[in-house]
C-alpha cells in the first residue's frame, strides 16, 4: 500500500460559516490525506459579513504547536496557511516552515487579506508586504485577483479581465520566486467564472472555466485552495489539479444558491466529497 500523505493546515477556525479549517479539514482528509492543524485564532464565526464574532488570537501558541511537532520527529508532505490571525503571525508562520520542511515538504501559501478590490476588515494595509514576504517562501500560492493587485502593486480592476491583465499578474507572482501561481476570480466575460495557473518551468497560462453562478459566495477560496491541494497531494499535475478544484467549487455554488442558502454561511461542498474522492483516485 502506498505510504499515507500528511498535510499541516495554518488557519483559523472560526466556528460557524465554513471557511479556512472547518473546510481544510474535511476536504484534505476525503482525499485520503492525514491533515494536522495548527489554528492561528479561533472566531465563533468569520468575519465577512457577520458582527458581533468573538475572537481569541493564538499567535502565542503556533511556534510551540510547531516546536512539539518538530520534537516528535513529525514531517509532512504539504504545509498549507490560510488565515492568519495576526500581523505577528507572518514571521511566525514563515519560521514554522523553516523548521518543518523537509526537501520534499510543498508549501502552498493562500495570502488571505482582501477580496472584491478591499482588505478584509481585520487587515491593515501594511498587512500586503509582509504577506509578499511570506509568498516568497512558497512551492505555490493561491492569491485572488484583489491580493494578487496589491501584493505585486498593480491596479486593481473590475472584472471582466482580459489575458494581458490575468498573464502579467501570473508572470508577476512567479517573480515572487514560487514554481506557481494560481489566481482565482478569473473571468473575461459575464458567463464564465474560474482560474488560472501557471508554472515557472511551463511557462504558458492554463485556464479553466465553469458557467458562473451570481453571488459573492463566502469561503469559496478556501474549498477552492484545499481541494486544489487535495489533487495535487493526489498526484494530479497542476493544470488537472485547478480544473478539479474549480469544479468542486463552482459544483458547491451551485448546489448553494439552488437551496437559497445565506451567501454569509459558506458553500454546501460537503455533498461534494464522494465525487471529489472519486475524482482523485
Ligand atoms: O475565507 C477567508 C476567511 C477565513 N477566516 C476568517 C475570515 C475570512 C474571510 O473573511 O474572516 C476568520
Amino acid at each position: 500500500m502506498e505510504r499515507q500523505k500528511r498535510a499541516a493546515a495554518i488557519h483559523d477556525i472560526s466556528g460557524f460559516g465554513r471557511c479556512s479549517l472547518t473546510v481544510a479539514l474535511p476536504i484534505i482528509s476525503a482525499a485520503g490525506i492525514e491533515t494536522s492543524v495548527i489554528p492561528t485564532a479561533v472566531l465563533s464565526t468569520h468575519t465577512g459579513g457577520l458582527t458581533g464574532y468573538t475572537y481569541r488570537d493564538l499567535t502565542e501558541d503556533l511556534k510551540p504547536f510547531a516546536d512539539h511537532w518538530k520534537s516528535l520527529g513529525l514531517t509532512f508532505d504539504a504545509i498549507y496557511s490560510g488565515f492568519l490571525g495576526s500581523f505577528r503571525q507572518l514571521d511566525i508562520v514563515s519560521e514554522i516552515f523553516d523548521e518543518l520542511k523537509t526537501d520534499t515538504t510543498l508549501i502552498m501559501v493562500d495570502p488571505v487579506m482582501a477580496d472584491h478590490g478591499e482588505m478584509y476588515r481585520v487587515f491593515s494595509r501594511n498587512f500586503v508586504s509582509g504577506m509578499r514576504g511570506l509568498c516568497k517562501k512558497a512551492d505555490i500560492i493561491t492569491p485572488n485577483i484583489t491580493e494578487a493587485c496589491f501584493m505585486l502593486d498593480m491596479p486593481y480592476k473590475k472584472p471582466p479581465y482580459d489575458k494581458k491583465y490575468i498573464e502579467d499578474m501570473l508572470s508577476g507572482l512567479l517573480g515572487l520566486g514560487v514554481k506557481a501561481a494560481v489566481l482565482t476570480g478569473v473571468c473575461f466575460d459575464e458567463e464564465t467564472l474560474g482560474a488560472a495557473c501557471m508554472e515557472r518551468d511551463a511557462g504558458e497560462a492554463q485556464y479553466v472555466f465553469r458557467e458562473r453562478v451570481s453571488g459573492f459566495y463566502h469561503g469559496t477560496g478556501d474549498v477552492f485552495a484545499s481541494a486544489l491541494l487535495a489533487a495535487i497531494l493526489s498526484g494530479k499535475p497542476l493544470p488537472e489539479a485547478c480544473d478539479i478544484a474549480v469544479g468542486f467549487t463552482a459544483d458547491s455554488i451551485r448546489r448553494t444558491r439552488a437551496a437559497g442558502t445565506d451567501v454569509r454561511f459558506g458553500v454546501n461542498f460537503e455533498a461534494g466529497l464522494f465525487d471529489l474522492m472519486n475524482k482523485l483516485k
